[in-house]
């Protein structure tokens, strides 16, 4: 197994590597909550969203939604999402996967029922309609300090984000510079090239099942931060879907932050 330099470094190490301020502070709080979890909060009302945020708040660096889900979405709801967020210190992650020309994702991610700008620090997009996605989406995020991930890799069955489609992420992202662009959603270490630093986000992440009836595929946190060198690990089901109630979700969460960091700690170690 070939190691990258970046995975042999510090989570603190790598704040001053970045020059957008949502990636730094990400790395900020994983350093401060000994956490590389995010939690993938995917409930269906705002008030099941903030009840599992407060379960698992403690233990994770970032929270991430799907907006267009909760059925009674209200932005006094993305108000009081923020208000957590800073109460209970982790990320916003809304994970809207833009995928269309800039103009329109400009719109999107600016305005209608969302206004997922005005709330959300991290969001992400396929680099499918090429690199007009990034300079659209740059245009609305930069100024507010907010930051992107492209998606280069998927967990699922069957996806088409492999081989040439991924080198050619990467270089949209390399020519897109990292003041926006902070990194991917990918299975591994995409970013091959040494002198580089990207925050890899990793889904498809599970310690009881290994996949669903549609196609998700899950590895453990072990697999996932020290065998592939991924830099977060992103759960939905596996916590907020455990049986036994409130207390559950809680517990497991922090089964995951811990699993999670050992696996870090143990890929520093090899140094
Ligand atoms: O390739 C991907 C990319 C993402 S962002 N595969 C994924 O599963 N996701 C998201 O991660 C997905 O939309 C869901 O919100 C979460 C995984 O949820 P789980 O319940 O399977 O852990």
């Amino acid at each position: 197994m070939s190691v990258h330099p970046t995975t042999l470094k510090t989570y603190a190490s790598r704040i001053s590597q970045h020059p957008n301020p949502t990636a730094k502070r990400v790395l900020e709080i994983m350093e401060r909550k000994k956490s590389n979890l995010c939690v993938s909060v995917d409930v269906t009302t705002a008030d099941e969203v903030l009840e599992v945020i407060r379960r698992v708040g403690a233990s994770v660096c970032m929270v991430k939604t799907h907006c267009d889900i909760i059925s009674d979405f209200t932005l006094e709801f993305a108000n009081e999402l923020v208000r957590l967020s800073k109460e209970l210190d982790f990320v916003i992650f809304e994970d809207r996967k833009f995928a269309d020309i800039g103009n329109t994702v400009t719109l999107q991610y600016s305005s209608g029922t969302h206004q997922i700008s005005s709330w959300s620090d991290l969001t992400n997009a396929h680099p499918l309609p090429g690199p007009g996605i990034i300079s659209g989406l740059s245009s609305v995020g930069k100024p507010l300090g907010r930051a992107l991930l492209l998606l280069a890799e998927m967990s699922s069955a069957g996806n088409l984000a492999t081989g040439e489609y991924t080198k050619q992420a990467m270089k949209m992202a390399r020519d897109a510079g990292r003041e926006f662009v902070v990194g991917f959603i990918a299975m591994g270490r995409v970013d091959v090239a040494e002198q580089e630093d990207w925050l890899i986000m990793t889904p498809g992440v599970g310690l009881a099942a290994k996949g669903d009836s549609l196609g998700q595929q899950y590895r453990t946190p072990r697999e996932v931060v020290y065998e592939s060198g991924c830099d977060v690990i992103i759960v939905g089901r596996g916590i907020y879907g455990i049986k036994g109630g409130e207390e559950a979700v809680k517990k497991e969460a922090e089964r995951y932050r811990e699993e999670g960091w050992k696996a870090y700690e143990e890929r520093l170690a090899r140094n």
